[in-house]
Parts: C-alpha cells; structure tokens; sequence
C-alpha cells in the first residue's frame, strides 16, 4: 500500500478486490444502462446480493461522465456509486468524460457526508482506457477535490493487478511532486 497525505486527507493506492474492501462507499465501473456485466461491475453484483440490481433497474440508467447511487446490499459498505467512465474510442471527449465519472463520485461523498471511498480504476478494463493515460486524469481530479473543504478522511484505490497499480503509483509520484 502507498499511503499519501493531501489536505490532511489520506490518499493511499492499493493491489486487490474492491469487493473485499471495507469502505462507507464502493465506486462501480458500471455502464450507462446500470445492467451488470463482468469486471468490477461483476463482481460488485455478485458479492453485493441482488438488492443492487433492484435497485439499478429502478434507476434506470446514468449517463456517461457521472455517478449514481444504490445501496451495497452485502458488501462492506453504506453505498455503491455507480460510476460510467468513457469507452476509449480516441473522440477526444474521454478525458472530460473520464474525470466527470471521478468527480460525480466526490459529489456524492459529500452529499452523504461520507468519511471513507474506494474507487476501482474506471474505464481501463472491458472500455480501454490506456491506464498509464486514465491515472493521472483519475488521481488529479481527486488530489484537486481533496483541496477544497471536504468531510472525507480516506480515499483509497483498489487496482487489480500489479500493472496498473505500479501506472498509479507513477503518476501519483508525478503529482505528488508538483503538490
Ligand atoms: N476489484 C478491483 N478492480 C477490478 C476488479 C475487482 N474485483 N475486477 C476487475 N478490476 P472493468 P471498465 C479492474 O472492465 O473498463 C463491465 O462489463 C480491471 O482489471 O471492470 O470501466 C461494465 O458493465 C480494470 O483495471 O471496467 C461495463 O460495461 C478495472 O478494474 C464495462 O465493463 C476496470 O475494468 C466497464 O468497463
């Protein structure tokens, strides 16, 4: 684990199971229409029970660039949000898109009030997002909201595998350096 300070907020990146981690909310990597799938989404459906998807369907979807919310059902947690990061298709919107997806989630975290956050990292597996360029759009768009006022204590991200936890932890190095 790398743990980091921004603002008296600890900012810490970790290899594992998002769905194993204890957290007041769950970051998804969902799609627009909230209809499960594999991946994240997979597992956060299969280890949270079916009340998440009862819940997903009563929604009815989220659009591409922002976060909904549901309750966790069985996971370690108050909240999923259920964020849809972009499909790299090299439009040239990615960028916003990808950014709005982290951004809608720290919106939400304090519209709850919540203190604690777990993201995967959105949009780098099944939608292609080059992970070494989602990093740092991912890690800045949390570094500049941990700036401003905020009630969370922890953010945490839950990398799968050790390839994109060693591109996070490279681009946090690089941001770290200009904070
Ligand atoms: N915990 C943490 N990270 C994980 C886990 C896990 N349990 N499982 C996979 N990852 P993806 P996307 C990593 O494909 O690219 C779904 O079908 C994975 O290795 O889950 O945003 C949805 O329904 C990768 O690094 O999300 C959408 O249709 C990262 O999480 C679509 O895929 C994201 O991979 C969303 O695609």
């Amino acid at each position: 684990m790398s743990t980091y300070t921004v603002n008296g907020v600890t900012l810490a990146l970790m290899q594992g199971d998002i769905v194993r981690v204890e957290a007041d909310a769950i970051v998804n990597a969902a799609n627009a229409a909230l209809a499960g799938g594999g991946g994240v989404d997979g597992a956060i459906h299969r280890a949270g029970g079916p009340t998440i998807m009862e819940e997903c369907r009563k929604i009815g979807g989220c659009p591409t660039g922002s976060a909904a919310p549901t309750h966790a059902g069985k996971l370690k947690a108050q909240y999923v949000f259920h964020a849809v990061g972009p499909i790299y298709r090299q439009r040239g919107d990615e960028e916003q898109l990808l950014a709005g997806a982290y951004q809608s989630c720290l919106d939400l975290a304090e519209r709850y009030q919540i203190k604690s956050i777990a993201f995967p990292s959105l949009s780098t597996g099944a939608y292609g997002y080059p992970v070494t360029l989602a990093a740092p759009i991912a890690l800045r768009t949390v570094v500049r909201h941990l700036q401003q006022p905020t009630g969370l204590q922890q953010v945490l991200f839950v990398l799968f595998d050790a390839r994109t936890l060693d591109a996070y932890k490279h681009a946090m190095q690089k941001l770290h350096d200009t904070l």
